[in-house]
């Protein structure tokens, strides 16, 4: 069996480059237990560590991924998993070319008197999980706040914002590249105007807090959304997406950020590449702009596969062509 973790580690900006830069992206598949059983049921796939196993699996060892994915965000049960070979997950990334990357957070509460707005959890114990993690191939982690523009309030931003800070300095501490994700959500039915004053709120509160917890923006990985209407509102055009995302980027990140790699918030595959290749094309950016997809990559892939070994390969080409479109965008 290969062991192929790297005896010297690369420093975060290496990683942090090497995850967002290159025409590669990288792959959100790092579903919760519950969401990943629910995909798997809608598809008729009874849900079990195996099936989620073997979902992964095919996910991971998709021919060629490695041309067009640099790192793939695992979940911790993944993350422990094994591949049919006998490899644990991070280690057969590795082999294939992957960044292994884990996402840490635990989920999401409602913050108390703040109308419904949310606070991530998981700090309780995180330096010694991600101590585990690092000796274990991690590169780097992922968490995520969410903020839904109908219930998004000053404090909650700079809630999230203020554990965000926390995780990325524990991140950098254990030698693991951050992905910081404020994601405000599509759901609703605002238009982008609201979208990008919500954007603007939680943005400029992250990087408050990140400068006061001496994150060192050289080494951490920034996945936003699109300022973008609502999923259920008219679609703006791809170039008002990206020329509004981009304002409100310019506005609040600073150029010390190596890279930024969005999400994809719902959007068709087709139409969220549009906006990354519109953001990608503006000339003078000063970060990398790559994707984190997870459904626009991954959707066709769980439908086709439907359980059935007989459709692993027709399944990993779905996988492989969504992600061809997207690092087609950033080309
Ligand atoms: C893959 O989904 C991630 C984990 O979601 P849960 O913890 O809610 O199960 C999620 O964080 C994902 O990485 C981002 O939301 C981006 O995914 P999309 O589908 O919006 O590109």
């Amino acid at each position: 069996m290969t062991t192929t973790l790297p005896t010297e580690r690369p420093s975060l900006a290496t990683i942090a480059h090497q995850l967002t830069s290159g025409g590669r992206g990288i792959l959100a598949a790092d579903e919760s237990i519950p969401t990943m059983s629910q995909r798997l049921e809608n598809e008729g796939i009874p849900a079990s560590a195996t099936a989620r196993r073997d979902y992964r699996e095919l996910l991971l060892t998709a021919p060629g991924l490695s041309d067009m994915i640099s790192g793939i965000i695992l979940s911790d049960e993944t993350f422990g998993q094994h591949v049919a070979d006998g490899r644990a997950f991070p280690e057969a990334s590795r082999d294939l070319g992957v960044l292994p990357g884990i996402k840490v957070d635990t989920g999401t509460k409602p913050l108390p008197w703040q109308g419904g707005a949310l606070i991530t959890e998981g700090l309780d114990g995180l330096g010694a999980r991600l101590q585990s993690y690092a000796e274990r191939g991690a590169a780097f982690a992922k968490w995520r706040a969410v903020f839904d523009i109908r219930t998004i309030t000053g404090y909650s931003a700079r809630a999230n914002g203020h554990v965000l800070a926390r995780y990325a300095a524990l991140c950098q501490r254990h030698g693991i590249v951050p992905i910081v994700e404020p994601d405000v959500l599509c759901t609703g039915d605002h238009d982008i105007d609201a979208s990008k004053r919500a954007s603007l709120v939680a943005l400029t509160a992250l990087f408050e807090q990140l400068d006061d917890a001496s994150v060192d923006l050289s080494g951490i990985v920034l996945k936003p959304n699109f300022v973008t209407p609502s999923l259920e509102a008219a679609p703006a055009p791809a170039a008002t997406v990206a020329a509004t995302t981009y304002e409100v980027l310019r506005a609040t990140v600073p150029a010390a950020v190596p890279g930024i790699a969005f999400l994809s918030g719902g959007h068709p595959t087709a139409t969220v590449c549009a906006f990354l290749g519109a953001l990608h094309a503006i000339a003078g950016r000063p970060w990398d702009v790559t994707f984190s997809f997870g459904r626009a990559l991954v959707s066709a892939a769980l439908h086709t596969w439907a359980g059935d070994p007989a459709n692993v390969v027709a399944a990993q080409a779905a996988l492989v062509a969504n992600c061809g479109s997207a690092a087609d965008a950033v080309r």
